[in-house]
């Protein structure tokens, strides 16, 4: 990858990433004059705290222990401002009241279906846990949409490699049936950085479609 590529991938992501707005309704959402990435996934798989590795910024996006963190669409804009990076609510959190659950639902829902200006989607999978079938539910409004989208295997720290090489097949595996997906899933530790450079990369690429990356 040539210089002048490295440095502007360092300055998408060098710390001047801002939180734009936070959307609890359909109507509260921005704009779509620029090109989205969103992060998906159930409650407490990481999606925030993989936004703050991306973005090397680690209070960007809250995180917390307790499942249920994030609860609307939150917008960050990369400090090039050529994309906008959209933290989602878990789906699925069992400890909400269920009209909670369900209003995120559908707000998670009608963004993933009619947003224009969305390019592509990061479903967040923990590694221990493996695909859900919230997570598969999603896979196939995507497909049917014809959005673009990734399995996001997370939290790689927490197993060993042969757990890891179980839940990289059985992902494999179910990807196969889906048209929309990449077929290989990328897995990452937010705690250690491992494979953010490589998502950094990913989302420049979305980006800036017209840059041709020499070493792919
Ligand atoms: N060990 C380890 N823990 C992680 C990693 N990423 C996130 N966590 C922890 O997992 C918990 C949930 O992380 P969040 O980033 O808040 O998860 P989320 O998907 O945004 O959660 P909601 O907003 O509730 O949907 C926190 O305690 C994080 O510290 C990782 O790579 N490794
Ligand atoms: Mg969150």
């Amino acid at each position: 990858m040539s210089e002048g590529v490295k440095k502007q991938i360092r300055q998408m992501f060098s710390g001047g990433c801002v939180f734009l707005t936070g959307a609890a309704t359909i109507d509260a959402l921005p704009d779509t004059s620029v090109p989205e990435v969103a992060f998906v996934g159930r409650s407490n798989v990481g999606k925030s705290s993989l936004l703050n590795a991306l973005t090397g910024q680690a209070t960007l996006a809250r995180t917390s222990h307790t499942p249920g963190r994030t609860q609307q669409l939150n917008f960050f804009a990369v400090s090039d401002g050529s994309v906008r990076l959209v933290d989602l609510p878990g789906y699925g959190y069992a400890k909400a009241s269920k009209g909670a659950v369900k209003s995120w639902n559908k707000l998670i829902r009608n963004y993933l279906e009619f947003r224009p200006n969305l390019r592509h989607v990061y479903i967040l999978i923990d590694s221990r846990h493996g695909l859900k079938d919230g997570d598969k539910e999603v896979m196939e409004l995507l497909d049917s949409m014809g959005v673009a989208y990734q399995i996001i295997l997370t939290k790689s720290d927490k197993i060993k490699k042969e757990q890891m090489d179980k839940v990289v097949a059985s992902t494999e595996a179910v990807l196969k049936k889906h048209p929309a997906a990449f077929p290989l899933p990328h897995i990452t530790s937010s705690h250690k950085k491992y494979g953010v450079d490589e998502m950094q990369m990913a989302v420049f690429k979305l980006a800036h479609p017209d840059i041709i990356i020499d070493d792919q």
